[in-house]
């Protein structure tokens, strides 16, 4: 199949399922058929309406298999930020879905799209360099070890030495919200711009009865938005589209325990008075769910039914549309992961990749 074969399957394939979940009168989806076919044949290329890149991106999420909160795939509101001429309007665009993510509570859901890259030429298209827009940068010490967050320790050195940023103050902290390099298409250099204060809402983690938790001094982020993704869609890839939700505590959880990452289960078990040298004693099983109830992400009310919601909707769509590819070991919650229905209801959980899709970007 020629890159134009697939870029004419792809986009058909979309105008089908478009059409099909519109319910759109026959003649509306030949017309509009006919209209995709020329422009391919004429530039090699097609643009999508505002409601087709909007439901695109939709059913993009609710293909998604590591996603358990899907179930308001179909609420996801489109940012359409295709036209933009710099990185400093892209800079803009990220902070307007920051803000705007920030000012709902998390309770709205956000897709900026940018050009998308042409699909025979593979020329344009605007990349986002950074994993997420919000993320803390990890530094080396003299010691080898890693403070920060050290899942950003590749990308806080290519800020320092590409483009000589700098940690707030002069001073390597825990938690310095590393800048965004932003770059309108592959021929032009990327840009750094540093995040506004007010634009990196932070919330510190706080324990309803462990009045000693607030001194660990942990705080996490509000608004998940990630930017490491593409927008496969109609044949057209979206080499731009940072999303943002909220926050499950499971993530938060995650982020702070692992150990490649933040690692901060045997400081709370041993504040707790546990012996962190002897297993049987569950310190860990302990200190989780102490930390997860300090979770920011606990208290968010639309975060708490994801666990319990997930399942019933997996099941309306296998019901209903015939398939939904899930991710188990991503849907399940790590804690008291067998109290979920996902759990038990495994052997039904399979995982497929199918279009429109967010897939990694290349390089992540
Ligand atoms: N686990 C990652 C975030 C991945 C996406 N999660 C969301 N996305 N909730 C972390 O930072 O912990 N979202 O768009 O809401």
């Amino acid at each position: 199949e020629t890159k134009k074969q697939t870029l004419i399957r792809e986009a058909m394939e979309y105008q089908e399922l478009f059409h099909h979940e519109h319910n759109s009168p026959q003649e509306v989806k030949a017309a509009r058929v006919e209209e995709i076919l020329g422009l391919i044949e004429k530039t090699g290329s097609y643009t999508h309406t505002f409601d087709e890149l909007q439901h695109g991106a939709r059913v993009a999420w609710r293909n998604a298999p590591k996603c358990g909160n899907r179930r308001v795939a179909m609420e996801l509101n489109l940012l359409d930020k295709r036209g933009v001429n710099t990185a400093e309007e892209m800079n803009l665009a990220c902070l307007d879905m920051l803000e705007m993510a920030a000012t709902s509570g998390a309770t709205k859901t956000f897709l900026t799209a940018f050009d998308p890259e042409h699909s025979l030429t593979g020329e344009g298209g605007a990349r986002v360099w950074n994993t997420q827009l919000l993320r803390y940068a990890g530094y080396r010490q003299n010691d080898m070890s890693i403070s920060g967050d050290p899942s950003e320790l590749q990308f806080t050195e290519l800020c320092q030495r590409k483009f000589g940023w700098r940690p707030p103050g002069g001073k390597e902290g825990k938690f310095d919200i590393l800048p965004l390099i932003l770059q309108l298409q592959p021929d032009v250099a990327p840009q750094m711009y540093e995040i506004p204060e007010s634009y990196a809402v932070e919330v510190p983690l706080i324990h309803p009865t462990h009045h000693w938790f607030s001194e660990l001094g942990l705080k996490w982020y509000a608004i998940p938005a990630v930017s490491n993704m593409v927008l496969s869609l109609g044949g057209l890839l979206y080499t731009g589209t940072p999303f943002s939700g909220w926050y499950a505590d499971s993530e938060i959880v995650r982020n702070l325990t692992d150990e490649g990452r933040y690692n901060q289960l045997p400081i709370i078990a041993q504040r707790l008075g546990y012996s962190i040298a002897d297993n049987c004693s569950l310190w860990r099983d302990a200190a989780l769910v102490v930390l997860n109830q300090a979770s920011p992400a606990c208290s968010l009310p639309q975060a708490r039914p994801e666990r319990l919601q997930f399942w019933t909707w997996h099941a309306a769509e296998l019901k209903t549309r015939g398939y939904s590819p899930g991710n188990w070991k991503w849907i399940i919650p790590p804690l008291a992961a067998h109290t979920s229905k996902c759990y038990t209801g495994l052997n039904k959980m399979i995982e497929y990749t199918l279009k429109p899709a967010l897939l990694y970007a290349p390089g992540f």
